[in-house]
């Protein structure tokens, strides 16, 4: 049986690819229209989803996380560059997070021309949640954002094209350039084969490689997307990119098992978090923060040490851990004399916190419909998650990007602006490492960075290069070998779950969960891990690998998760790997090394990983942080 011949070949020639549909690839899309219309080049889009509704934006958002407002004054570049650092416990790249501070506000300008709602006070000024934050009615933000990208690439005409629905698998490669990427529709019978003179990541971070903490019905929910399932690290580590903060898991604290986000409730709402006794663990466990100078004395407080308090009190038993809404809306309320004026104040921040959840976690709301829960009257229980690998927010883990070439240090530049050390291959968002805290806005910019940069490789390389027919035929078998193997094997027994010839994708992921959420310090082991439990997770890890060429898969949907599959196992050996490497504990609330408790000034360095295609090897090894001054 050749079950891939029944799958058409579609070959799609291009300049640049790019591959995602969320708001770094829709930035890339805005901006590389403009400048390919400039030099006659074309530009196609490949997203596994529908553009309007993909990504970690998909259910909309309710803050814009990065708005520096340079022009109004209110914040330098340096003031953005400083924090960030200090909440990454000093390691990140002041180039990359510079470069796209100084740009990301008009980026926000533009979301607000293309009808995203900003809230606006009676001067007309953005509405400020914290310092860098600003709030949004953004039940439609992906929806906008996705419009003004599809726009673009339209205006182009024949040199502007999108594909929806396709799921990309792997890169195309030809010595050592990144000429492609090949994939297959997840409705047609149809194998994409994308040839072009340079490629852009954008396929967002990963989830759902450690164990969640919804089990059982509640299977699936996780703060962070589940469609997002690895592909960018896969695809660049695959292609023999240099990777970067491999290890900077972020574990978000969220409200407990519908994981609706907290940053409105501490920075708007100026709520507190006590635990069960009513004690507020940032004062009670103040004197911990001096472990962990100089960053546990600066503001604010880095996010995985606001963490590693809440942890402690956790270990100690003194949780359920509360977000007091309560007493939050009761102390704006009771700064009020008048009456009436008291009870407007009461109703309009009611319609604030559930509108929160409402733009951008509804099930949250739902949540709270269903335990009879009013803010404003009864506290809410929040728990850290399981660990995702986003490096936008407060996590770091992507490619190693050369950095602007008026602004990076010699050592972080190769050439193009945010190229990996891939040569035509590009990177964006949750894609590329070391430059945290983009968040939506500061995605979108990165990608509007990455476009224009790989357009300009485009027009410097201009030869088309050659790709060996019979690597693309090997690529098609591969694609689609799960189809073939269930195919050939569903008869030997009467569950099509339960083969001792195959893996069925569910339960492969779950044997991946286990090993992270056991070995590589999740949830079960309350982040904390060691050199002897990492080893033994590597070898079980081994043996996965090994079991991945025997997934299996009934129909193109589960074809899909095989993938998903195959590329969190990537994700999940570069982290145990480069948590193996790095021999201290710096973060200290995502991940807890026992072996070596502290923080140690010779780790003061990126750890970095690459993968050698050629040999199957692994490197690791430090790279210098060089600050901006
Ligand atoms: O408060 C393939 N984020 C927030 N950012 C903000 O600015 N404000 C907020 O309020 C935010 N909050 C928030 C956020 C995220 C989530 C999930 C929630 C709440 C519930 C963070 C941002 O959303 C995030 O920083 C950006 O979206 C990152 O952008 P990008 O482009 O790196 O990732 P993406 O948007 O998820 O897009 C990924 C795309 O890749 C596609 N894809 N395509 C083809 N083949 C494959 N194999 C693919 N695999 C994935 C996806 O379909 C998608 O199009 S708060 O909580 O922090
Ligand atoms: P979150 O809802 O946790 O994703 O946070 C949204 C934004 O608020 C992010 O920029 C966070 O870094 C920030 N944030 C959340 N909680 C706090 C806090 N307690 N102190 C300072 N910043 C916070």
């Amino acid at each position: 049986m050749n079950i891939y011949e029944n799958y058409e070949t579609v070959e799609v020639t291009t300049d640049l690819l790019i591959l995602g549909g969320g708001m770094a690839a829709c930035g890339a899309a805005f901006e590389a229209a403009y400048w390919a219309k400039k030099n006659n080049l074309k530009v196609t889009l490949v997203d596994k989803a529908s553009m309007d509704r993909s990504g970690a934006v998909a259910m909309g958002l309710s803050a814009i996380n990065m708005y520096v407002g340079l022009k109004e004054g209110k914040n330098t570049l340096k003031d953005y560059v400083d924090y960030v650092k200090n909440d990454l416990m000093g390691i990140v790249r002041d180039d990359l997070v510079a470069n796209i501070g100084r740009h990301v506000d008009s980026s926000v300008h533009l979301f607000e021309k293309w009808g995203l709602p900003i809230w606006k006070d009676e001067n007309e000024k953005y509405i400020n949640e914290g310092r860098w934050q600003i709030m949004i009615h953004g039940e439609s933000y992906k929806t906008i954002v996705a419009e003004a990208a599809k726009n673009a690439l339209k205006e182009m005409e024949d040199n502007g094209e999108y594909y929806e629905r396709v799921f990309i698998t792997d890169p195309i490669m030809e010595g050592d350039r990144c000429v492609g990427a090949v994939g297959f529709s997840v409705r047609e019978n149809k194998f994409y084969v994308f040839k072009a003179k340079s490629v852009l990541v954008a396929m967002g971070g990963a989830v759902h490689i450690f164990r969640p903490k919804s089990v059982g019905e509640g299977l699936g929910r996780s703060w962070y997307p589940p469609f997002n399932s690895g592909a960018s690290a896969y695809f660049t580590i695959k292609a023999g990119a240099e990777m970067t903060c491999q290890e900077v898991r972020f574990v978000p604290i969220r409200f407990k098992d519908a994981y609706g986000p907290v940053g409105a409730w501490f920075l708007l709402f100026q709520a507190r978090a006590t635990n069960a006794l009513g004690e507020e663990y940032m004062k009670t466990r103040a004197g911990e923060l001096e472990n962990w100078l100089p960053y546990g004395k600066n503001k604010p407080i880095p996010t995985s040490l606001r963490n590693h308090l809440m942890l402690l009190d956790e270990a100690e038993g003194k949780g359920p851990i509360y977000m007091r809404t309560d007493e939050a809306i009761k102390n704006f309320v009771a700064e009020i004399e008048d009456k009436k004026q008291a009870a407007r104040k009461l109703k309009e921040l009611e319609k604030e916190a559930w509108e929160d959840f409402l733009d951008m976690t509804i099930s949250q709301a739902l949540l709270w419909a269903s335990t009879d829960t009013m803010p404003e009257e009864k506290a809410s229980e929040i728990s850290p998650c399981e660990p995702y690998f986003i490096s936008s927010h407060s996590g770091a883990s992507g490619a190693w990007m050369s950095g602007p070439e008026d602004m990076a240090p010699d050592d972080y530049k190769w050439g193009y602006d945010n190229m990996t050390t891939v040569k035509g291959m590009f990177a964006a968002g949750d894609a590329s490492g070391a430059s945290s805290h983009k968040f939506s806005s500061g995605s979108f910019t990165e990608g509007r960075i990455a476009g224009k940069s790989a357009i300009r490789f485009c027009v410097e390389n201009p030869e088309m290069p050659e790709i060996s027919p019979e690597k693309i035929e090997e690529m098609k078998k591969t694609t689609f070998m799960p189809l073939e193997i269930f195919e050939t094997h569903k008869h030997y027994s009467n569950d099509p779950d339960v083969n001792p010839n195959f893996i069925k994708p569910k339960m492969f992921m779950f044997r991946l969960q286990k090993i992270m959420d056991e070995y590589a310090g999740g949830v079960s082991k309350s982040f904390k891990t060691s050199e002897s439990l990492l080893q033994k997770g590597m070898e079980y890890l081994k043996f996965l690998h090994e079991d991945s060429d025997k997934l299996a898969a009934q129909d193109l949907n589960e074809l899909m998760r095989c993938w998903e599959n195959r590329q969190r196992i990537w994700q999940a050996e570069s982290h145990i790997r480069t948590v193996m490497f790095r021999e201290e504990t710096r973060w200290p609330g995502y991940l807890f090394r026992t072996d070596f408790p502290e923080m140690k000034e010779d780790w003061k360095c990126f750890a970095n990983c690459k993968y050698n295609p050629e040999t199957g090897e692994w490197e690791m090894m430090k790279r210098e942080i060089i600050e901006l001054t």
